[in-house]
């Protein structure tokens, strides 16, 4: 069955990995499925036809026969149940790979995005500048304790699974503030999950909608 996934007409990140249908991308050139992708305008996002999949109105989507999901770390997750590669078989490794999924979305993911809000959404705002310091706080926060429980161990549990693959996707959003050369085993970390040749080519696939779209004008 055809697996489709959406993705924006044109990121606002001009392709460097940093929207969300790269995860998805990733997964799936990892357990190597092949996919199509529709892409979205911003327009068209906020429109029934998308609203019907996605309630929000984002990006991305995952559709397969009757099958349509939203939320990367769902769909993740279904791709890694349906296919070999992403969780182990031992069940409470599976679960504590979960936990990771989990703990990337819910725990780390919520500060990194502040940091996106207060530079971006509220940069202009009067308070914006007083707030940044508590804001890049709370981030170094989990840093460091995702660096200590990480140590140097080459993914969070075991072999490499959707924990990290949703990890390392979270930790990308922060190399732009640099705040990840301040852990240099966590720098190391997302270093090892870029250099899968599944990421390299999820990433060429995304860099290649934004570099058409330069091309086009
Ligand atoms: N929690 C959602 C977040 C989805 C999300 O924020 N998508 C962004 C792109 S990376 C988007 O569509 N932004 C446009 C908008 O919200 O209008 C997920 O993990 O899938």
């Amino acid at each position: 069955m055809t697996i489709t996934i959406t993705a924006f007409e044109r990121s606002p990140d001009g392709g460097r990995g940093l929207s969300r249908d790269t995860r998805v991308r990733w997964a799936l050139e990892e357990v190597g499925q092949p996919y199509e992708v529709r892409l979205v305008s911003f327009q068209a996002m906020k429109e029934p036809a998308h609203l019907a999949i996605h309630p929000f109105g984002q990006i991305p989507t995952y559709e397969e026969g009757g099958l349509a999901l939203f939320e990367t770390g769902a769909i993740v997750f279904h791709i890694a149940e349906r296919h070999a590669g992403l969780l182990p078989f031992d069940p409470d490794a599976r679960a504590r790979a979960i936990s990771w999924m989990f703990a990337a979305v819910n725990t780390v993911e919520p500060p990194v995005l502040e940091l996106v809000t207060v530079k971006i959404l509220e940069g202009d705002k009067p308070w914006a500048q007083e707030r940044l310091p508590l804001v890049l706080e709370r981030i170094r926060v989990r840093l460091r304790q995702l660096s200590a429980r990480l140590g140097d161990a080459e993914w969070l549990d075991g072999a490499f699974s959707a924990g990290d693959l949703m990890m390392v996707s979270v930790l990308l959003r922060l190399r732009p503030s640099g705040l990840l050369d301040e852990f240099p085993e966590l720098a190391a970390y997302v270093a090892r999950g870029e250099a899968r040749p599944a990421y390299q080519r999820a990433y060429a696939a995304q860099a290649a909608v934004a570099a058409a779209v330069r091309e086009g004008g």
